[in-house]
């Protein structure tokens, strides 16, 4: 005959634990997936405000510092586009901007000037390269010439294009967000913040690995 074995409270609260790590794993795992394992397009004023000048801002949400030798811009198919140089710090920044004159005072100084990016203020995109391997778009208005799956809306002028930092935007954790599709992936920002390889570097939301050191450690206490 089959025995009614009563479940103890230890064995009912490490069911529970187990139960509720798989749930926040599995939750970290997606939103960290989420976030660009390379050099990304993180901040564009296409359409600048009197007193504002057109930039393209990059963010490194990896955790070493990048060379950029190999590193390219696009705007066009037709003009000339931009060698990047120098490097990024490990979740930094690298700011390049379009015209050396009319750089607003107490904005971040320009890592690059770039003259020969173009970016059209209502329809137009940019592409980010490594060499021949495509790293990143964006695009924004009628069919521009780079985007990823949907371009963002029309720019209203002096708002920039800013990549979000996860699904909901945490200013303070970088630009990192990345799921393809830049309808998602930026949202816009009426008081466009450009940083360059000088700023303050951002982390972007923990990965797996610490959140399930830090859920460990919770669980059982500093060790002694
Ligand atoms: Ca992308
Ligand atoms: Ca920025």
């Amino acid at each position: 005959m089959a025995k009614n074995k009563q479940e103890s409270t230890g064995d009912r609260f490490r069911r529970l634990t187990q139960a509720l790590t798989a749930i926040l794993l599995c939750g970290v795992s997606a939103q960290a997936a989420d976030i660009a394992d390379h050099v990304v397009i993180a901040e564009v004023l296409p359409h600048p405000a009197d007193g504002q000048a057109v930039f393209v801002e990059l963010y490194n949400p990896t955790n070493e510092e990048l060379t950029l030798d190999d590193y390219y811009l696009r705007s066009n198919l037709e003009h000339d586009y931009p060698a990047l140089s120098g490097s990024i710090p490990a979740y930094g920044f690298y700011l390049i901007a379009t015209a050396e004159e009319d750089w607003p005072d107490g904005w971040a100084d320009p890592d690059l000037t770039a003259p020969q990016l173009e970016l059209d203020p209502y329809s137009g995109g940019v592409a980010l390269l490594d060499g021949s391997d495509t790293l990143d778009m964006l695009g924004w208005g009628v069919s521009p010439y780079f985007y990823e799956t949907t371009p963002c809306n029309i720019p209203n002028q002096g708002e920039s294009f800013e990549r979000k930092s996860g699904s909901s935007h945490d200013d303070g954790e970088g630009n990192g967000y990345d799921t393809d599709n830049n309808i998602f992936d930026f949202h816009v920002r009426s008081d466009p913040e450009p940083q360059n390889t000088y700023s303050d570097t951002e982390r972007p939301p923990m990965s797996a690995d610490e959140a399930t050191w830090g859920f460990i450690k919770d669980l059982y206490g500093p060790q002694r």
